[in-house]
């Protein structure tokens, strides 16, 4: 998958507001995960615009307070990615927790052009009692689940390796549903964009021999830099 350029498409600020108009009918990925595990840096990260962030980042829960829609025109066509602002951030008041369930749910649940959520999960402590949650509510909907453990960059390879396992038993899901990712580094970038085009575009056909490396080496993009978290 070539991503070709991205734009901010829209959002979602209050309950029952439909999606921004140009989404419509337009496959749509969204990024679900509690509040401060990654979503924002890993949308940038995926989109390769980590000097530039397109999605707001920040040090302090709940920065994304909205459902942003970014339009991403890619060789396979175009779709969107869907940030959803973060759950369990114990800091929030009850009001506004219940404000952001509605919305969300209520996006989730409409999800008429939803191929699919990428669950994420900070790999260092493995699913919370609220991630357990979301899955469970996604399993509900049986709207198609990727796994994302984020920040694997903390972790030693070692204990990489033993997180994972422990997050897969513990979800009780298939090895290959979920895929360690960092955001800073860019691990799991390139496994996670082509699990996303086989959700998005599932009539193409895996180029095969010669044309894999051609297409691996385009995707590559820009993203070769060196970088620290990326700014707000
Ligand atoms: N080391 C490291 N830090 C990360 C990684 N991903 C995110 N962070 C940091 O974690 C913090 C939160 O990241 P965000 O991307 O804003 O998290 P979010 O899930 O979008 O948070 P909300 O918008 O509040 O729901 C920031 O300080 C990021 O720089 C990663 O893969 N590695
Ligand atoms: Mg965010």
């Amino acid at each position: 998958l070539k991503i070709k350029s991205v734009e901010f498409a829209g959002a979602i600020g209050q309950p029952g507001q439909p999606p921004p108009e140009s989404a419509r009918g337009m496959p749509q990925v969204a990024f679900s995960g509690r509040s401060n595990v990654g979503k924002s840096s890993l949308i940038n990260r995926l989109l390769g615009r980590t000097r530039t962030a397109i999605a707001r980042v920040s040090a302090t829960p709940g920065k994304t307070q909205e459902i942003n829609f970014y339009r991403v025109r890619a060789d396979l066509g175009d779709f969107f990615l869907v940030d959803l602002p973060g759950y369990g951030f114990a800091r929030a008041p009850e009001a506004v927790r219940k404000k952001w369930e509605a919305y969300i749910s209520g996006y989730l649940s409409r999800g008429e052009d939803l191929v699919g959520v990428v669950q994420l999960i900070d790999l260092r402590t493995g699913p919370t009692p609220d991630d357990l949650r979301s899955v469970d509510y996604l399993a509900e909907l049986g709207i198609p689940v990727l796994f994302a453990f984020t920040k694997s960059d903390k972790l030693t390879a070692t204990k990489r390796k033993e997180e994972f396992a422990k997050a897969v038993r513990t979800l009780e899901i298939d090895p290959d549903q979920a895929i360690a990712f960092s955001a800073l580094k860019g691990d799991g970038r390139e496994e996670l964009l082509d699990t996303l085009a086989g959700l998005l575009f599932p009539a193409v056909e895996e180029p095969v021999d010669g044309d894999a490396a051609a297409v691996e080496d385009a995707s590559v993009e820009d993203v070769e830099e060196d970088e620290t978290d990326a700014a707000s």
